[in-house]
């Protein structure tokens, strides 16, 4: 069967990827990666059998509603689904696929490039060092913190929150975890397991946010569990903005009970994150990503490819989220 179903791809990808869908598939690419609003996406998907898109095309429950008839599949270049409204797909007979597993090293060397950014005060070096005002050796200036013997508290320790801690332990840091359920053994690595997150909070010198945006984990770190935090924490966020509530987290960084923050990932991102970071030389940043690797992306599409062809054959692929 696989061959001649047409496939919308919302962004241009990887030239590895793009070959496989036009060789596979019927295939509507994008070459000049032209954006697609919601709108755009449902007019566009009259007549093809499956969707491919990225987190730059949320499908919520109206959009869903408003799809043709044909379409059977939607196939999302990321391991999130936020940005999909499952229920509604689920609802319709939609299948949903993602991509879990392959951008798993990419976005936890994120983790700690944010994380090292971010107790090594790399904005304010890297600012400095561009400056031109750069006066040579100071024994007192600008200094950072090491992750030899910290405390750093995962929460969410999911594929990307172990391969965080695989990291870390590298550098010397004591893990710590929170999780919907514990562990087993091999997978814990002696790290140490909080039931409750707000004990994970409380031990937690350096913080890495890692779990995916639900109703459960929406505004985690919050006023309130920010002071729970140790005076002088690091946090990381490598999952998604709705994790955090901003006003909370940017006080926080103001009053130095934060001492430095490492972000991905953003509230309203790209066009309407809360600009205040823009100016807080404590916050080291970069847009989501988290999976911009040629082995991510290659990786990513790849697995939607063949999850594809699993579908489209009438076996059950192992990236199908409904
Ligand atoms: C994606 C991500 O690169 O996979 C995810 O959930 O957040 C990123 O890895 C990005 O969202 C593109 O769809």
């Amino acid at each position: 069967m696989a061959g001649r179903q047409k496939i919308l791809v919302t962004r241009k990808l990887t030239d590895r990827v793009e070959a496989s869908l036009a060789a596979l598939f019927d295939a509507t690419l994008n070459p000049e990666d032209r954006r697609y609003a919601s709108a755009d996406v449902i007019a566009s998907a009259v007549g093809h059998d499956a969707i491919l898109l990225c987190t730059s095309e949320p499908l919520d429950a109206f959009a869903i509603a408003a799809l043709p008839e044909s379409v059977k599949v939607i196939a999302t270049l990321s391991v999130g689904t936020d940005h999909v409204d499952i229920a509604a797909a689920k609802a319709r007979g939609i299948a949903v696929l993602n991509t879990p597993g392959v951008l798993t090293d990419a976005t936890a060397d994120v983790g700690l490039l944010l994380l090292l950014g971010a107790m090594r005060r790399a904005r304010e070096w890297s600012e400095l060092a561009v400056s031109g005002n750069w006066q040579g050796f100071n024994p007192t200036l600008l200094l950072g913190v090491q992750m030899t013997g910290r405390r750093l508290g995962i929460l969410g320790m999911g594929r990307i929150g172990r391969a965080v801690a695989q990291r870390a332990r590298a550098f010397g840091a004591e893990i710590h975890y929170h999780n919907r359920s514990r562990l087993a053994a091999g997978e814990e690595a002696g790290a140490t397991y909080h039931a409750v997150a707000d004990e994970l909070l409380r031990a937690s010198q350096l913080l890495v946010l890692s779990a995916p945006a639900t109703d459960e984990t929406r505004r985690f770190l919050n006023a309130r569990r920010l002071v729970l935090l140790p005076r002088g924490a690091i946090v990381v966020n490598i999952a998604r903005g709705d994790l955090v509530d901003d006003d909370a987290l940017i006080s926080a960084l103001q009053s130095g009970h934060i001492a430095g923050a490492g972000l991905d990932v953003y509230n309203g991102e790209p066009l309407r994150i809360d600009r205040r970071y823009w100016t807080m030389s404590n916050v080291f940043m970069t847009p989501h990503i988290g999976s911009a690797t040629i082995e991510a992306r290659d990786g990513m599409g790849m697995i939607i490819v063949d999850g594809l062809v699993d579908l489209f054959a009438g076996r059950a692929p192992a990236n199908r989220v409904v």
